[in-house]
This record gives structure tokens, sequence and C-alpha cells, in this order.
């Protein structure tokens, strides 16, 4: 590429120095964007398709530059003109299309897909307004609609348009693609999403409300936040659907311009379905294959050897099953399809455990996954082995061999080199570059001979992300926060099941212990960030909580020296990116066998802090590699938790009735809360904990407040807490998605990388 300097008169007629930092934006995304297009595309015989509906790749701009090469001589052209990279990027609006850890792990796997060189695409939507933006108002949360696209943007408009029928009309879509450009690679790959030229911003009513009906112009509108079983139900089937035709349509078609003649589909392309939202593109396929000629029996078998199912989730309410009369409703040509699926299961099993429709007339999308796919995967050893021996049982019975395991992963060129360069440069220095490419070389550093050396340079560190970061804050929500006190940080969607409730106990206690005169070693900032679904009312009262306890220790001077509750408006992707390498506890605290994986928990380890958590997901991967000795474990294990709902047999109210847990629940009622707060919500998440707290939180809070109160203490003894942030992120190379993604290609895609 030429210079930045050379492309911007060229292009603007004028010097960096003289451009405006959305006038910089502007040429480095055409910039990046024509460095890119430099690149080949990958052209191996069979490809990858990541089918996904969500893809929260966040801000491209800097990651882009990386994967091209490009970011240090931009960085240094444009600070050679008296401009600033960080500032520039701010002008970047950020996709947020995805709700959480799915949509960012798609996010993360296109990344390396690229970076090994494999040939393979991600296929979703192009949502014109991404998941909500959540406004911290009155102690509560506000939802806003979310816009990231601008005039120019990184989407490249294609040639490619399909007709995609439904029930009373057929739609005609545009295809946009993104590119992804591998890391240090000729080659790259693209993120290709489906659109309507139709879609209209202009049916957005107040906040994000929207006419559900009007299809032709909302069906690519909005990201659905996670809680669409409440409403809105047929406008996610009529997404679901025109994502899978749409991508089916061009598995088919690139496949023919490829040489396929069809019957040999499955050596040209494998799909792999991301949790089961993309589940309608087994029958789309069959439907398509045989309406060019193809048997119905062939059709199945060819489906079969192309698709594979990524399950994220054991929580039974996050299945999905549509109604019969729904599909019937918005895609009736998939219908007799379906059934004669599920016609060939029953006449093979008995067992309704495992039938395609219910007894009543629901479609399991997850069952049909199973049976006419080839692969079912879970995304940690704990979460694989709990989908074999109970929650799909009765499939691993059936389809022993079609099981196994990913574990999750992340690409480090985000979520270290990106975030965390000072750390990415150190490493650089004493271990050499090879962990670019291969991340567990970075377990060099526990043989590092200057070991203290290197403790000083990651304590240091770690104070320079925390300033970092305290600008962040205050420029984005006007909050100061203290750089020298301990930052414990818990970020991800709001769910009962993560139990943010437990940590926002955990702050009553330490604030009534700082009241009763036990002062702290050091001051402890607590950090929330994440955004509950609307219709969620549980996880919106438990905003409301964190916010009153903010507010309240605040305004108490004996306590607001010692103890700080901040919650950070719109957690995304960019506020995570200054997050984790400012923190020091990674709190995963999730009840036992209810989170698949996590992805978070890897971050943070990659970034020296330490995890505080349960033996849930990956957390249990990651206490496996770091030892006890670097790991803050705590709480029942899952398989205490799992026979306790076999036998029913937690009760909360009577731990409610102990002596160290009753003045914390009550305390959600305290007048000094009520003061700041809202009655309704506060009463309700009071009764919620002492008659339900299904994820029983209050098993488990004696023990995490007694861990982390060990955390806290150890924190003091600066360098052996160093040592164990050097574990931590030595150990770390096991969970890049590199990684995770040469598993995928090794087990279940087979693709050959191109040199
Ligand atoms: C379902 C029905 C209707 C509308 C929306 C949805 C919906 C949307 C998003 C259901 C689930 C999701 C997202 C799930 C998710 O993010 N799961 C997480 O996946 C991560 C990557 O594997 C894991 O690390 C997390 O443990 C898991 O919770």
């Amino acid at each position: 590429m030429e210079s930045l300097q050379k492309y911007v008169i060229d292009h603007h007629q004028k010097t960096i120095a003289e451009c405006s930092n959305e006038e910089l934006y502007i040429a480095l995304l055409n910039y990046t964007k024509q460095a890119s297009a430099q690149k080949k595309i990958n052209t191996g015989k069979k490809k990858v398709y990541y089918i996904s509906a969500e893809f929260l790749i966040g801000k491209l701009l800097s990651n882009n530059l990386i994967n091209l090469g490009l970011y240090d001589d931009v960085k240094k052209e444009l600070s050679d003109a008296g401009k600033d990279l960080i500032e520039v990027e701010e002008v970047e609006l950020e996709p947020s299309l995805g709700n959480g850890g799915l949509g960012r792990l798609a996010a993360c796997f296109i990344d390396s897909i690229s970076s090994l060189g494999l040939t393979g695409d991600g296929v979703g939507l192009n949502y014109h307004f991404g998941l909500f933006q959540q406004v911290l108002k009155n102690n509560q949360q506000e939802t806003i609609p979310n816009a990231w696209l601008t005039d120019q943007s990184w989407l490249v408009r294609s040639s490619r348009s399909y007709q995609v029928p439904f029930a009373h009309f057929t739609l005609t879509s545009t295809l946009y693609d993104i590119d992804v450009p591998g890391y240090k690679i000729d080659t790259k790959n693209r993120l290709r999403l489906f659109d309507l030229d139709s879609v209209d911003s202009s049916i957005i009513e107040d906040g994000i409300n929207f006419d559900k009906t009007d299809i032709a112009r909302n069906l690519t509108l909005f990201l659905y936040p996670d809680d669409s079983n409440r409403q809105g139900e047929l406008l996610r089937i009529f997404q679901q659907y025109f994502m899978v035709s749409n991508g089916a349509q061009l598995i088919i078609d690139e496949a023919i311009e490829k040489g396929s003649n069809l019957h040999d589909l499955a050596d040209y392309a494998v799909v792999q379905i991301n949790d089961t939202h993309p589940s309608m593109v087994i029958p789309e396929l069959i439907r398509l294959l045989t309406e060019r000629g193809i048997g119905m029996d062939e059709a199945i078998s060819i489906v079969r050897s192309m698709t594979a199912y990524t399950n994220h989730t054991i929580l039974a309410e996050a299945l999905e099953k549509w109604p019969l009369e729904f599909l019937q409703e918005v895609v009736p040509h998939l219908v007799p399809i379906i059934e004669e699926l599920d016609r060939r299961v029953r006449a093979e099993y008995k067992d309704p455990a495992v039938q395609i429709i219910d007894e009543n007339d629901r479609v399991h999308m997850a069952h049909m996954d199973i049976h006419y796919g080839f692969s079912v995967n879970g995304v940690a050893a704990l979460h694989t082995e709990i989908l074999k021996n109970s929650e799909l049982k009765a499939f691993y019975d059936i389809y022993p061999e079609k099981f196994n395991n990913k574990t999750n992963g992340i690409t480090f060129r985000r979520w270290l080199m990106h975030a965390n360069p000072t750390l990415s440069h150190y490493l650089d220095d004493i271990l050499g570059r090879d962990w670019h490419h291969d991340a567990s070389k970075l377990e060099d550093l526990l043989s590092y001979e200057d070991k203290d050396a290197v403790k000083a340079k990651l304590e240091n560190i770690k104070s320079h992300n925390k300033r970092k970061l305290a600008r962040f804050l205050k420029d984005h929500q006007g909050v100061e926060i203290n750089p020298n006190s301990i930052f414990d940080t818990q970020i991800k969607r709001l769910h009962e099941y993560k139990r943010q409730q437990m940590n926002a106990l955990y702050v009553i206690h330490k604030y009534l212990d700082i009241k009763a005169g036990n002062i702290p070693a050091r001051p402890i900032t607590v950090l929330f960030g994440g955004k509950a679904a609307p219709a969620y009312t549980i996880a919106q009262d438990i905003i409301h909580l964190i916010l009153c306890l903010s507010e309240v220790i605040a305004n108490d001077p004996a306590v607001a020296p010692h103890l700080q509750v901040v919650m950070v408006e719109n957690y995304n992707v960019t506020a995570a990116s200054y997050l984790i390498p400012a923190s020091d506890i990674s709190e995963q605290i999730s009840l036992a066998s209810k989170e698949a994986s996590g992805t978070g928990n890897m971050k943070f380890m990659l970034n020296g802090a330490l995890t505080l958590g349960t033996m849930d997901g990956a957390n249990v991967e990651i206490a496996e590699l770091v030892g006890r000795d670097n790991i803050y474990i705590f709480g029942e294990d899952s398989e205490t938790v799992i026979d306790l709902y076999e036998k029913s047999a937690y009760k909360s109210a009577d731990f409610y009735e102990r002596e160290a847990i009753k003045p914390l629940v009550d305390f959600i009622i305290s007048d000094a809360v009520l003061a700041v707060g809202n009655k309704e919500r506060l009463t309700r998440l009071h009764k919620e904990l002492i008659n339900k707290d299904w994820f029983m939180t209050l098993l488990d809070f004696e023990d995490y407040a007694k861990v982390k109160d060990q955390a806290l203490s150890d924190y003091e003894d600066r360098t052996a807490w160093a040592e164990k942030m050097l574990v931590n992120i030595g150990k770390a190379g096991y969970f890049s998605s590199d990684r995770t993604i040469e598993e995928y290609n090794r087990d279940i895609w087979h693709l050959t990388a191109e040199k």
C-alpha cells in the first residue's frame, strides 16, 4: 500500500494534519478497504459456511489495520501529523450485530478462519440497527435504537440477489459483503450479510418499538434482543428463514460455479449451524435440492453429510421450539419437509424425547439438527459432558459418534494486540513474535529467566490500563474512578443464572462491613456492565439494585473513599476492550452447569485478571490450566446443582434465615435503598430471592464472600499476585480461537488450507 499521507492527499486534496478526525476516519476506512481489496479470496474446493443470526464484530478499523499489517505505520503517520488513531477510531460507529457471547464467538471465528487461510465465510443478516443502546436514567435502563450504518461503511453491495418465498409474498434480497482479511496472510474471506432494499426505518415508533407486521419494511431492521419468545416470534421466523434461504441459495450457486453437479454438494460445502437460529437451513437445502431434481432420500443424505450443529445453551427456555402453526403461517412450503423428517424419525425411534414435532405440535429445532446433521458439539468440556449425560442423553445414546466438544476461544488479535497494546508489545520484547501465530508460545513466560522484572512490568501495565479505563469512563459517562483501587469486574448480559445479584449482595456486605469500621486495605472499585432484555423484568430489577447501591455508597462519605460501584453504560465490544485489560478480578460466577462456556473469562485471563468463579463452563478448563493457586473457585459443583434440581431440594428461604445472609437480602428494601429507588422493583427482587431464587444465589453466597475476601487480601501481596497474573497470561494460549478453529477443521469441516 501507498502511504496514508499520499492516499489522503490524492483523495482529499489535503494533508493528514489538515483533516478532521471525521475526514480521517473516512479516508482510513477507504484506505483499509483498498488494502483488503488487494488480497485474494480463498478458493479451496470445499468451503465452510458459518451461518449465524449474530456476528458481534465490533468496530473494525483497528482490527483490519492489524490484520493487514498496516497498524503501526498508520499510527505513526497519524501521530507525526499530530493526530491520534484512538480519536479517529472514536468516529466509527460500533456494529453491535449480536446479543453477547454467541455473536462475539462468531466474530472471533471468522477472524481465525481467515487467519488460518481456510476457505470459509460467515453468513448472516444485515441488521440496520444493532442490539439496542442502553441509557441509564433514574437508576433504570432505558433503550434506544442503535444505528451503525452510515453512507460509507465496511459493507460492499454485491450484485447477488435471491428470491425468498414466504406464504403470501416473495421478497428479493441484496447481498452485502464485509471483507475479513486474515492476520498477515495474503488471503481473505468475507462476511456475507443479506438485506432487503425495502427496509424502512421510518416505521420506528418510540424507543425501539416498530410495526412487527410490516415484514417488507422491518425484516432486517433490528437485531432481536433475546426475549422475542414473548413477542414478535413470527418476525423472528421471517428473519431466520430469510437468512437460511438466502444462505442455501448462495451455497448451491457457489458450488455450481465451482463445478458441482449437486449430487456431490457435500464435497463443496459444509454448514456450521450456530445454535438453532439457522436450523431451517436443513429443510431449506432439502427443498432446493429436490426442486432441482434430486430425490428426497438422496437430498436428505446429502444435507446430512454437510450440516453440523453447535449448541450454546442448556437453559431449556432458550432451546427453540416453534409451533408448527407459526411455520405454516410464514413458510408453509417447509412444513411438509419437516413433517417428512419427523415421520422418518418416528419410524425408527419410539422415544418421544427424540421426536422433532412434539405432542403439542411444536418443532424442536435442535432435534432436527441432531438427526439430520453429522456433528453435534458443545462449547466447553463440561458443557459437552452435560449434553451427553443429561440434556441430550437420549440423542447421545442413538448417535454417540456425532457428539464432540469444541472448547470456545477468542481472537488474540482483538483481545490482546488491539485491546492491550502495551502488554502485547512487552510480550513481543521478551518472547519474540512467535506467539502471534502460535499462541501456545505464551507459555514461555513461565520459564522466562528474569521473572521479577516481568512481574514488576505486569503491575505497571495493569496500572497504565487502569488509567486508560478511568479516562474512558470520564469521557463517556462523566464518572471518576480511583486508578489506585482494585478493579473487580463483572461484564456480560444481565441474566439471573449469571448471578449479578450475588455480586450485588457482596457489595452490600462490604458496605455494611465498612460502615461497621472494617476499612479495607485498599479501595475497591466494583464495575458492572451489561444489557438486560427489555421484557426480562427481574434482570431490569437487578440493574436497578446495582444503580441504587452505587448511589447510596457514593453519597455515604464514610464509605465512598473505600468502595465504589459503577454500572458502565451501554456495555459493548468497545467498552470491553477498555474494561478487560484494566481489571484485577474477573467475576465468572454463574450457577454451575448453567454457563455453557463463557468467553469473557478467557479475555480476562489473557489480560492478567484472576478469575473468581464457579466450576462452570470453561472456568473448569481455566482452573485445570492455571492450577488452584492461580484462580479463586467457590460454590457447589454442577453435579450437586443438577441433583438439587432433580430432587427439587433447594429452598432459598432456609438460606435467607442465616445470620450472614438475612441482613444483606433485607438491605435491598432498607430505607437507604428505597430512598433512591423504585419500591415495586426492589420488593419484587427481594421476594424473588427469598421465595424462588431459581439460580441458587443464596446457596453459594457465603462461600463466594469468603473466597472473594481471600482474593482481596491476597492482592496485598503484590509479588505473589503478579506471579498469578503471569501464570494466567502464560497459560491463556489454549483459548486462542485459532486453536478452536483448527479443531473444528480437523474433526468436522476437513478443509485444506491454501498456502
Ligand atoms: C432465542 C429465541 C428468540 C430470540 C433470541 C434468542 C436468542 C438469542 C441469543 C437465544 C440465545 C442467544 C445467545 C446465546 C448465547 O450468547 N450463548 C452463549 O454462547 C457463548 C458462546 O458459545 C457461550 O460462551 C456462553 O456460555 C453462552 O451463554
